[in-house]
């Protein structure tokens, strides 16, 4: 389930105390899910990236990926590094879309990088072993060589449902998801036209996550994490 070089290595010295790396925190929170994955979207939510994580914070969210395909670097930055410093306050895993410079810069938790993004073992070497990486997976052979042959800390898969968010793309549906769970090795996240109603038939497949954008975005952010949240508690085995 782990990236082994450094999954070796579960605890570190640091002045003196004996702490746990991150990816060990990391393997033990995720072992504690199925976990809800909130993605940003200013066009969705019409606010920026620092009100939305403020909002999505207090409604509990622990893991936030900050995704903005438009951005400049510059202003995106000056977002990322006041997210990082949110959900570090409150004890939330942080995560940077597609850029691992910025991710890097505001010493990010983790970096989630697509294939057309640089690939997994270009991110490692960039970032260390530290730094988690997700990988975005569309179909059965992506899905494979994410597990197989990627130093990466979590594999994404979708969309599972048709959405607005990536219209273009096919929804692979809940049957292929099931299958690829099968040969799951590592943390999957399922994502792509989730919402409330579909997580009963989503997390018996034995997902870690579910990433949601447009139904978190489109509401009352801080309500909607809080019922995920519920709702996924609820459905824990
Ligand atoms: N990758 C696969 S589907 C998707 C991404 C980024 C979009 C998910 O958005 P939504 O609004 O939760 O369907
Ligand atoms: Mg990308």
């Amino acid at each position: 389930m782990s990236y082994e070089p450094s999954a070796k290595v579960a605890h570190c010295h640091l002045r003196g105390r004996l702490v746990m790396t991150r990816r060990a925190r990391w393997e033990a929170w995720v072992r504690q899910g199925p976990h809800l994955y909130v993605i940003t979207d200013t066009g969705y939510a019409g606010k920026s990236h620092v009100e939305i994580v403020r909002e999505a914070l207090a409604g509990g969210a622990e893991l936030i990926q900050l995704r903005d395909k438009t951005l400049p670097d510059k202003a995106f930055y000056e977002q990322a590094l006041e997210c990082a410093r949110l959900c570090r306050e409150a004890g939330a895993w942080f995560f940077v879309n597609d850029r691992v410079h910025i991710a890097l810069a505001v010493g990010a938790d983790g970096v989630h990088v697509g294939q057309d993004d640089l690939p997994p073992d270009v991110v490692r070497r960039l970032v260390g072993d530290d730094m988690l990486i997700g990988r975005s997976t569309h179909n059965p052979e992506e899905f494979r060589r994410a597990h197989q042959a990627e130093p990466v800390d979590y594999v994404a898969f979708g969309p599972i449902f048709a959405t607005q968010t990536k219209p273009q793309s096919v929804p692979l549906g809940v049957p292929l998801l099931r299958d690829m769970m099968k040969e799951a090795v590592r943390p999957v996240v399922a994502i792509g036209g989730i919402t409330l109603e579909r997580l009963p038939a989503l997390i018996p497949t034995g997902v870690a996550m579910v990433a949601v954008v447009s139904d978190i975005m489109t509401g009352r952010i801080a309500d909607r994490v809080a019922a995920y949240r519920a709702a996924l508690r609820s459905l824990a085995s």
